[in-house]
């Protein structure tokens, strides 16, 4: 690693410390050059920097909800969700043919989706096993917790914490590195994942507008849909790699990213040899620009489409984990509704910003078949893999979609663009597709009943 960066790197890692954590420095302290510090917090940078990082100091109980008034709490009313987190770190699939060295949470990127009802008591087991090069921590946006989810958690090891999903939502939840060090190596490693947090009295009603001419005027056609929706995840980050396949820190100081994917995958939701076979008649003949997972054989690997019926109500939990911003855009579609937290922040918009960790939950009528591609509107990240393509209705007119709704009746939808059921779900038929290893594959199409 550069040296340049190195110390970078340590400022950096305190100045987020420093105002994450509070710690005992002081943010000019760290801005600064390192050499300027007085002797003795020059020997504790050493030691620091010795250690890669910063050593913080934490509450005894980190939790929101201390251990041991889980109990009552749930007595008082609070439903109790559990989860179970395990460090993982995996060779996984990256496009060329070739594989990167990820970090996981239970073996897949992005991690599970945790998905609960505003008010639920979350109580998350994260366990680090001996087999893991370093320790690993757990921070979850969708909670209040005092110094922001936890210290790391040393090989071999579990810890226990547990917080009310007080604030509606959609959240990032990610690994906090080894005491904040090397948190960026983690995360854009692919330890991050989503969090839903339904609203605790449901979703909201959708209004759209659309025009209608009759008799030589125009008028507005207004149709209400009802909260259950068809729904969707989309996860946004970067890939910073070296030509081995190993995290390149410097890549990242500069922005000079792999690339761009979306739920960990460069350009995972195109069509594949089958589309191809299906649409052209032929395998080999390309209907997307890029089909780089083409072929059956790469089994959760091979690219999926998203298939929707038209003039239905669609829901899509979006994500920005990344580094970069995103312009959430539907090509050839208007976003009918954003919302943040509970509250309505747009409606019919072109594009929407989600900033890195922020989240929105986008509401979306196509009106019309055809196919659809959902870009990150940054030409850097649409050409290196932030391209999703949805294909509504039935703009082919294929046999095989005949009386039904969409494709996905047939075909199925990708397991990982669609979160586990929440109060207002639309039941959905699920293929496998995702960056799993191949035991976590067979346990989710185990666990989703996918043949
Ligand atoms: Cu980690």
């Amino acid at each position: 690693m550069n040296r340049r960066y190195s110390i970078l790197s340590i400022a950096a890692v305190a100045v987020i410390a420093a105002t994450l954590f509070g710690s005992t420095y002081s943010q000019s302290q760290m801005a600064g050059n390192v050499y300027s510090v007085s002797r003795s917090d020059k020997d504790l940078m050493e030691k620091i920097h010795a250690m890669g990082g910063l050593q913080l100091v934490m509450p005894s109980a980190f939790a929101q909800v201390p251990l041991d008034q889980v109990d009552a709490m749930v007595a008082a009313g609070h439903p109790l969700k559990e989860f179970s987190m395990t460090a993982q770190s995996v060779d996984l699939p990256i496009i060329g043919g070739k594989t990167y060295h990820a970090m996981t949470w239970n073996g897949q990127v992005p991690g599970p989706t945790v998905r609960v009802t505003q008010g639920d008591l979350i109580k998350v087991t994260v366990t680090v096993p001996d087999t893991e090069p370093t320790r690993h921590g757990l921070d979850m946006h969708a909670s209040q917790m005092s110094k922001g989810g936890g210290a790391s958690i040393k090989q071999g090891t579990s810890t226990v914490l547990a917080f009310i999903a007080d604030v509606p939502g959609t959240f990032k939840y990610h690994c906090s590195g080894v005491d904040v060090a090397g948190m960026d190596q983690h995360v854009l490693s692919g330890m991050y994942g989503l969090t839903i947090v339904d609203p605790i009295g449901g979703y909201k009603k959708l209004l759209v507008e659309n025009t209608n001419a009759e008799n030589g005027k125009v008028s507005i056609k207004r149709t209400m849909y009802e909260p259950d929706a068809l729904e969707f995840q989309l996860q946004y980050n970067q890939l910073y790699l070296d030509d081995k396949g190993n995290y390149d820190q410097t890549a990242m100081f500069m922005h000079h990213q792999t690339g761009a994917v979306v739920n960990g995958f460069q350009f995972g939701y195109v069509p594949n040899a089958v589309h191809n076979k299906l649409i052209n008649g032929d395998e080999n003949k390309n209907i997307f620009v890029v089909q780089p997972w083409n072929s059956a054989d790469l089994k959760q690997y091979q690219s999926q489409l998203i298939f929707v019926p038209t003039g239905v109500h669609t829901r899509w939990f979006v994500e920005n984990q990344g580094n970069e911003p995103l312009f959430f855009h539907i090509v050839g579609e208007i976003i009918d509704r954003v919302v943040q937290g509970n509250r309505v922040q747009a409606q019919g918009t072109e594009t929407w910003l989600v900033g890195g960790s922020q989240g929105a939950t986008m509401d979306v009528v196509f009106d019309n078949p055809g196919a659809y591609v959902v870009v990150n509107h940054d030409y850097a990240e649409i050409f290196s893999g932030a391209a999703t393509v949805i294909v509504a209705g039935d703009p082919f007119h294929l046999d095989a979609a005949k009386g039904k709704s969409s494709y996905a009746e047939v075909l199925g939808n990708p397991s990982d663009a669609v979160p586990p059921m929440g109060m207002n779900s639309m039941k959905q038929k699920l293929n496998l597709h995702g960056l799993y290893t191949d035991a976590r594959a067979a346990e989710i199409a185990k666990e989703l009943g996918i043949q």
